[in-house]
């Protein structure tokens, strides 16, 4: 599985992040979260971005020389340094150790989206730690899952500990599709889906959602509007990289929680 990390600069820490951080992270130093997707071209419609609230993460050096900093699970960034993504082959560098609702509120920088003044870091109770970087990118045009816990963080910002402007952002259509452009929301209606503990459905809404956007999907959005997904998929994932924006990261074959489990 090779996904695209798409790198959102931290802003300004959540208070709670700041008390536990402490004076770790060396001055003039970019932090980064950096969240695994399949579907890059969706960029353009993220709205925050999930950790989950009881995952353990770290604060990890990707590289000395330019100051850079991630965010991750200890298991990404044992991955990644075999990568070329860390100080050096197989090296890994932790700086921070952190919960995920300590990250919570956490103001990043959401390069080619739609959000100008940033977008909220916020609890997702399904992310599973064992996927990717354990950190991702809320696009609730076009991830059922992302719509489904979207609507939960809107109906309940205090039990999340969460400020209801954080997660009321309009939903941006981004691609049409022979179901429209809000794929996610029209699946969630059409298969009732109620909440994002509805796994089974939410796996099938994933699924549709996947093969409609890839195969018949026309982005609406951004600069390749007009082009098909497939093509915008290669052109955005090329843009990010060569900005600086973006990396890949490749999971490793036995490691991968299936998708239909
Ligand atoms: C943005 C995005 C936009 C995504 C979309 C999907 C969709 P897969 O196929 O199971 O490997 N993801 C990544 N890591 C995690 C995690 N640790 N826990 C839960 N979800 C995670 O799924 C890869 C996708 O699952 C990734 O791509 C990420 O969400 C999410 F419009 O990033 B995606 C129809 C799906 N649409």
């Amino acid at each position: 599985q090779e996904y695209t990390c798409v790198k959102l600069q931290t802003l300004e820490w959540s208070d709670r992040a700041k008390e536990v951080l402490g004076d770790k992270i060396p001055k003039d130093a970019k932090v980064y979260f950096i969240p695994a997707t399949l579907r890059p071209e969706t960029v353009y419609g993220m709205t925050c971005c999930f950790v989950g609230p009881k995952v353990n993460y770290g604060v990890f050096s990707l590289s000395p020389e330019k100051n850079e900093y991630i965010v991750a699970t200890p298991r990404a960034a044992r991955n990644m340094a075999y990568q070329a993504l860390s100080p050096g082959w197989g090296v890994v560098t932790q700086i921070a150790e952190l919960v995920g609702s300590d990250l919570v509120g956490t103001l990043v920088n959401a390069p080619l989206s739609a959000y100008k003044d940033g977008i909220r870091i916020l609890p997702m109770e399904s992310l599973k730690d064992s996927k990717g970087t354990a950190v991702v990118a809320c696009v609730p045009s076009d991830s059922p899952d992302d719509y489904a816990t979207t609507l939960e963080l809107q109906k309940k910002p205090d039990y999340f500990g969460i400020k209801k402007e954080w997660v009321d952002k309009e939903i941006v259509p981004l691609i049409e599709t022979p179901k429209g452009n809000l794929i996610a929301k029209t699946l969630y209606e059409e298969l009732g889906i109620n909440s994002p503990k509805d796994a089974k459905p939410l796996a099938e809404a994933k699924e549709v959602a996947y093969k409609l956007g890839f195969y018949q999907g026309t982005m609406i959005f951004g600069d390749y509007a007009g082009k098909s997904v497939q093509e915008a998929r290669t052109l955005v994932g090329k843009q990010l990289s060569d900005e600086g924006l973006a990396f890949k990261y490749a999971e490793p074959d036995g490691l991968v929680v299936s998708r239909s489990a």
